[in-house]
């Protein structure tokens, strides 16, 4: 059976990648948390909030995405890029809500040079002078980009290879695989941390899968974050009929991903509310290290905050003041007692 002692490899074969993932659930779940605790405190879970700063009519045909253009029939109103300043108080109002990074993503199939570039330097700046993690994903990127990106502080770049390369042209056909591998490598050479995850549920078969963790684990070093999300299908997407997936391959796949990428952040991203306290709280042990917090991810819903208050509660110490958990009722409360009458 594939060694899974959480040592750095960037030969992993989509063979061993598939055993590792159609392990028994709980073998693969506590390996996975092992690993998990050799190399990250498994207290400690990452807040990153999100924020759509250039909305809708992207000439990408991404078929899970509303912002594309090419899918006429979702209901989204496109916005121009926003301005730095109203950007910046966003993410202070973010940190303020206790996260540490900010995300911004724009509808754009690559960066031009121009007024709206410098804007998007802007937004860095000020994040980064906010002390918070500034991450971006803005398309294909050019190498003197990159730079500018890189002097104004960015701490990582998102690209998604989204899924295998094998599955990849039955969802995006406007961009190659290749683009987007070239676009990570320009990023790592400025030094700015590499984000690049994917999608589930669009369809992939688990080998499939798989073969998305061996792109990203044939990275040396590993890529510093990779976003797992679970397909958010949306109306008037060729994907909106899709059915949501089983939370539990959402586990799976995280659980695999740790194991092969031992020292990555790995986000739980997309898809968090479709999934239950417990759900999340799985992933949580298989070795997500992030979420996304706030009301919305990009342009779709995201859990809320006070959804994500009751998970970090439950997540947290037990009183020992009561010895209860926060989210159980007092065992003084006539609740105990009526419990014991009805057995
Ligand atoms: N336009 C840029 C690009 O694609 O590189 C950046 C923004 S794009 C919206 C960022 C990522 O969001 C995509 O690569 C994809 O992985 C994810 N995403 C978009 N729509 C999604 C959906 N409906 N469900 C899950 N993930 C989605
Ligand atoms: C990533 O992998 N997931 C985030 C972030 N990187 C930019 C985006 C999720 C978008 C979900 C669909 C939407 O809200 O538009
Ligand atoms: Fe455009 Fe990015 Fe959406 Fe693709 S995922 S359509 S590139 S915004």
């Amino acid at each position: 059976m594939t060694m899974t002692d959480g040592t750095i490899r960037s030969d992993w074969t989509i063979a061993e990648i598939v055993d590792l993932h159609n392990l028994p659930l709980l073998d693969l779940v506590g390996r996975a948390n092992a690993v998990h605790r050799q190399y990250h405190d498994p207290s400690k879970v990452q807040k990153a909030s999100l924020l759509s700063i250039k909305t809708g009519g992207c000439p990408e045909d991404c078929a899970y995405c509303p912002q594309s253009a090419h899918h006429r029939e979702v209901d989204l109103t496109r916005d121009r890029l926003m301005r730095p300043e109203s950007v910046v108080a966003m993410a202070a109002t973010a940190k303020a809500a206790g996260a540490e990074r900010f995300c911004m993503g724009a509808a754009w199939r690559q960066v031009r040079d121009g007024r709206d570039f410098d804007a998007v330097i802007e937004m860095v700046k000020g994040v980064r002078a906010l002390n918070m993690e500034a991450c971006v994903t803005l398309g294909m990127l050019q190498p003197h980009q990159a730079e500018r990106l890189a002097d104004a502080g960015l701490t990582a770049y998102n690209h998604n290879i989204d899924t295998s390369p094998e599955f990849y042209n039955r969802i995006i056909t406007t961009r190659t695989y290749e683009e987007r591998l070239d676009t990570l490598a320009t990023v790592r050479s400025f030094g700015i941390d590499v984000c690049s995850g994917g999608i589930i549920g669009m369809g992939e078969t688990i080998h499939d899968r798989a073969s998305m963790l061996q792109v990203l684990a044939a990275f040396d070093p590993h890529p510093e974050s990779v976003p797992i999300n679970a397909l958010v299908p949306v109306a008037g997407t060729p994907l909106a009929n899709r059915p949501l997936i089983d939370p539990l391959e959402l586990v799976r796949m995280v659980a695999t991903a740790r194991l092969v990428m031992p020292t990555s952040t790995v986000r739980l991203s997309a898809g968090r509310s479709n999934l239950n306290r417990e759900a999340q709280i799985l992933c949580l042990a298989a070795g997500a290290n992030s979420l996304f917090y706030g009301d919305t991810l990009l342009t779709t819903p995201n859990a809320g905050i006070g959804e994500d208050a009751e998970l970090f509660s439950a997540i947290g110490p037990i009183d020992t003041d009561c010895g209860l958990h926060p989210g159980l009722p007092d065992a003084n409360s006539g609740l105990y007692e009526d419990m014991r009458q009805a057995t």
